[in-house]
């Protein structure tokens, strides 16, 4: 298969594919389920894209291969640059920095050097894959670096970057001691796109202060004349396509099914995340236990199904939170439930798409409450499911997703008696209330998709001013 002159090139920590053992025993490629696959995926075929990224593990270098139709280019890690590359730099330094200190930063020099080599190597990969004057579209905090180094080999590429988390305010980020590199990193970009206008703001911002160019609103003009662009591009999901897939005979079914096993209780609340100290779990677990000890609700009448998706095991933050919420359960059920009736029913493990979609349509309240998040597709997921308007939304002001979901209960995930009155009015509205709110919200997901955002992002990094490169439509 040919790689060589791509007029896309996609550059992203991860390769949108996961290795699978198929039934004889030989390693094929599948997939990876997620919102930006089905966004980035359109884009990729109309332009005849090129995927660069990690497709995990250590092993041994692969050479480029196509999935689904997906030319995707394979780049190895070593042991030593996935602990300090992705586990050290990107999940322990700029993870918990960039989401408003939940969990303390580290900050270790040998992570930056592993950050600065790793980043170097897929720009490298990239500048050779390019055609003349392609368009690169960049992904995530895992690759800040990468737009610079890209535009330094290659000035005749136009460089789009994409922050799927969270950019911190100036006051936080200014901890960081490379704070000045990653800003110019990201500068060689020449548009950079953010989930809220408020992190377009902070960086503009930062920029100004600390690195002394003229900006104007969303712009920054830089002294060798170029102009790059800091807007705001809120991702989201596949609608239509959540909404088939629940609306399907074994969907609804399995759905059925699962309240079924639940010993049907009156309402089902639901929370489905990344085991991540970012989204709010423990806290949300306790209001609504403290909820069932406090005799407002009853184990006969209300279960919370709570599905943590294994996440970077190896960092020891997450280990620490997983062991807390693993007493936090026991207790709360051995406290609380009664045969056969636990408070909560917990699942330390990850699902196909479909069983997700089960499960949003089981739910009666799905409950969203992260300290900080970039987006949030879980709580569009939710609302692309609910057929019938039915169902409630509890979520978190911190979440980039509560600026679009505002008939949502808002909650502050950080006031327990806040969020155990939030989770009691959205159990106990009335149906007239919950569709009124629901109707609005599937609305909002409907008209802003996934492929909304993909074209809003391809068009407009087309047409800023003073970049160069030839333009790729969506
Ligand atoms: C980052 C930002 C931003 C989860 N468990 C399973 C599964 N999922 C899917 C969900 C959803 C996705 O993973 C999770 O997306 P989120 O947005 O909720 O959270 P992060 O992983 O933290 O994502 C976030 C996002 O990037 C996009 O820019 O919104 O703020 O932090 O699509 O459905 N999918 C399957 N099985 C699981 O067990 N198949």
């Amino acid at each position: 298969m040919s790689t060589v002159s791509a007029d896309l090139v996609i550059v992203a920590n991860r390769l949108p594919v996961d290795r699978v053992e198929q039934p004889d025993g030989t390693m094929g490629w599948r997939t990876s389920p997620g919102g930006l696959v089905t966004a980035i995926e359109p884009v990729m075929r109309a332009n005849d894209g090129t995927w660069i990224g990690w497709p995990g593990g250590t092993d041994e270098d692969l050479e480029p291969f196509e999935a689904d139709g997906m030319k995707l280019v394979p780049m190895s890690m070593t042991q030593a640059e996935i602990e300090g590359h992705y586990e050290g730099f990107s999940n322990a330094t700029l993870w918990p920095l960039y989401h408003d200190l939940v969990a303390k930063p580290e900050f270790h020099r040998e992570w930056w050097d592993s950050y600065v080599s790793v980043n170097r190597r897929f720009a490298e990969k990239a500048a050779e894959l390019a055609s003349e004057g392609a368009t690169v579209w960049v992904h995530d905090y895992q690759m800040q670096l990468v737009p610079l180094m890209l535009r330094e080999l290659r000035p005749d590429l136009r460089i789009g970057f994409y922050l799927h988390i969270p950019f911190p305010p100036a006051e936080l980020f200014q901890q960081l001691p490379w704070r000045r590199q990653l800003l110019e990193g990201l500068l060689g970009a020449d548009m950079i796109g953010f989930q809220l206008p408020g992190g377009a703001q902070n960086f503009v911002r930062l920029v100004r202060q600390r690195v002394g160019h003229k900006t104007h609103r969303d712009l920054v003009y830089l002294p060798d004349g170029r102009t790059v662009r800091a807007a705001a591009f809120p991702i989201s999901i596949d609608a239509a396509g959540f909404e088939a897939m629940a609306r399907s005979e074994p969907v609804a079914a399995r759905a059925a099914e699962i309240r079924e096993a639940l010993g049907n209780p009156r309402k089902v609340f639901l929370g489905i995340d990344r085991l991540d100290y970012t989204k709010g779990i423990y806290a949300r677990l306790r209001a609504f236990s403290e909820l069932i000890a406090d005799g407002h609700l009853d184990v006969e009448d209300a279960v919370f199904v709570q599905v943590a998706v294994p996440s970077r095991e190896q960092v020891e933050q997450y280990r620490i939170l997983r062991d807390d919420i693993d007493r936090l359960v026991g207790r709360v059920n051995g406290d609380l439930g009664r045969i056969g009736r636990p408070a909560i029913s917990y699942l330390h493990s990850s699902y196909p798409r479909e069983e997700m979609a089960a499960l949003y349509r089981a739910a009666d309240v799905m409950v969203v409450t992260p300290y900080r998040d970039g987006m949030n597709l879980v709580a569009k997921e939710y609302v692309a499911c609910r057929l019938e308007d039915t169902g409630a939304l509890v979520l978190s002001e911190f979440a980039g997703a509560a600026n679009e979901l505002r008939q949502a209960w808002l909650v502050n995930p950080y006031d327990i008696n806040g969020m155990k009155s939030a989770l009691l009015d959205a159990y106990s509205a009335d149906d007239r209330e919950t569709r009124r709110r629901m109707k609005a919200m599937r609305r909002t997901v409907a008209q802003n998709d996934v492929a909304a955002w993909a074209d809003a992002f391809m068009s407009e990094l087309a047409e800023v001013p003073g970049s160069h490169g030839k333009a790729v439509r969506p």
